[in-house]
């Protein structure tokens, strides 16, 4: 067991092995070729706070726990992190201050829920949750969502924090009220933190358990100071999320509009399905993006992350600065800069 944080700077070398660390005993293959041994469980989701997500999911993984199970307890981890402005507690409001959580998750046998614009909820994962095992509906929105959740037990709470209410009062002053674009790089990302890292933005995850099953969440409290009522790509199936068990699993972070626009998540598990390797496909889904709108794609950014049936996993974003995190039996903490078309 590898107990200490690697960080690999870039997915691809020709396919050929990367550094990881230091040491040449560090070298281990990523991106396309697998680092997973068949029936070998792994977890992945998008950027830095990944990390911790992944550790909480792979306690399920390694007990050889249910990926659903592994994807809900690993997504809660950011949900509940007040210092994550991207998801849940802390999210970053709309313009008019007003914290909303989209999420949603999907199983091995293609059942899915969702739950969008929802208010004042710890754990938006959950109640996806139960919207897919206790009700015959995908999808709840807004107010209905939030009473479904608290007829099934949860708690409400303040979303908003200190710290992201001055960050809104202070985005008012010279916003205009318009809504922003967001790319995940220094000038644009919304807060800086110590140690020099930056906020980013939903978490996507995707787990295969040791029965070989797929499962797959995401969660986010959306686009920091979108007009209220606005819903983004992530708790739309097909969108932000997408798993097939016979294929794999894709998840996708950044301006979900772009996103929502070329259903990415079903397309790429679909070009998997044509037999893409994980990277390839998720490569293919931002060039479509590119593609139909040269000069809007200049200013967005829209990362997709795979994982296939066998544990392969790959990602692409459209601008630089893309990490997502990996964690399987061989390492525990890895964080892998993806490739990007800028
Ligand atoms: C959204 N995709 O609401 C989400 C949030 C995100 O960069 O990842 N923004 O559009």
């Amino acid at each position: 067991m590898v107990n200490r944080r690697k960080f690999i700077k870039n997915t691809s070398l020709g396919g050929a092995f990367l550094l990881a660390g230091n040491t040449f005993a560090d070298i281990i293959p990523v991106g396309n070729i697998t680092t997973s041994i068949d029936n070998e469980p792994i977890v992945i989701s998008t950027w830095d706070f990944g990390i911790a997500a992944n550790a909480a999911a792979w306690q399920i993984l390694k007990n050889n726990g249910r990926a659903l199970d592994a994807v809900e307890q690993g997504a809660m981890v950011p949900e509940a992190d007040p210092k994550n402005q991207s998801v849940g507690l802390g999210g970053l409001p709309d313009r008019d201050g007003i914290v909303t959580l989209d999420a949603c998750i999907m199983d091995e046998f293609g059942n899915c829920g969702s739950v969008a614009a929802l208010q004042n909820i710890l754990h938006p994962i959950s109640v996806a949750r139960r919207v897919m095992e206790k009700t015959p509906h995908v999808m709840l929105v807004g107010n209905g969502a939030l009473q479904f959740a608290l007829q099934q037990g949860f708690k409400q709470v303040n979303l908003l924090t200190p710290e992201s209410e001055k960050d809104w009062k202070e985005w008012l002053k010279k916003a205009e009220y318009k809504p922003v674009n967001n790319i995940e790089n220094k000038s644009f990302s919304p807060r800086k933190l110590p140690g020099n890292e930056y906020n980013h933005d939903t978490i996507g995850m995707l787990a295969l358990d040791s029965k070989g099953n797929l499962s797959g969440a995401c969660t986010t409290s959306g686009m920091a100071y979108k007009i209220h009522g606005r819903v983004g790509d992530s708790p739309i199936i097909g969108a932000g999320l997408y798993v097939d068990n016979e294929i794999g699993g894709a998840t996708s972070t950044g301006v979900g509009e772009e996103v929502i626009r070329n259903v990415g998540s079903f397309l790429v598990v679909e070009l998997m399905r044509q037999g893409y390797p994980p990277e390839e496909a998720c490569k293919e889904a931002v060039m479509r993006i590119i593609k139909k709108k040269p000069e809007t794609a200049k200013e967005v950014q829209v990362g997709f992350l795979a994982l296939n049936k066998k544990g392969q996993y790959g990602a692409y974003a459209i601008q630089k600065g893309f990490s997502f995190a990996v964690c399987n039996k061989q390492n525990q903490e890895l964080l892998i800069k993806g490739n990007s078309y800028y």
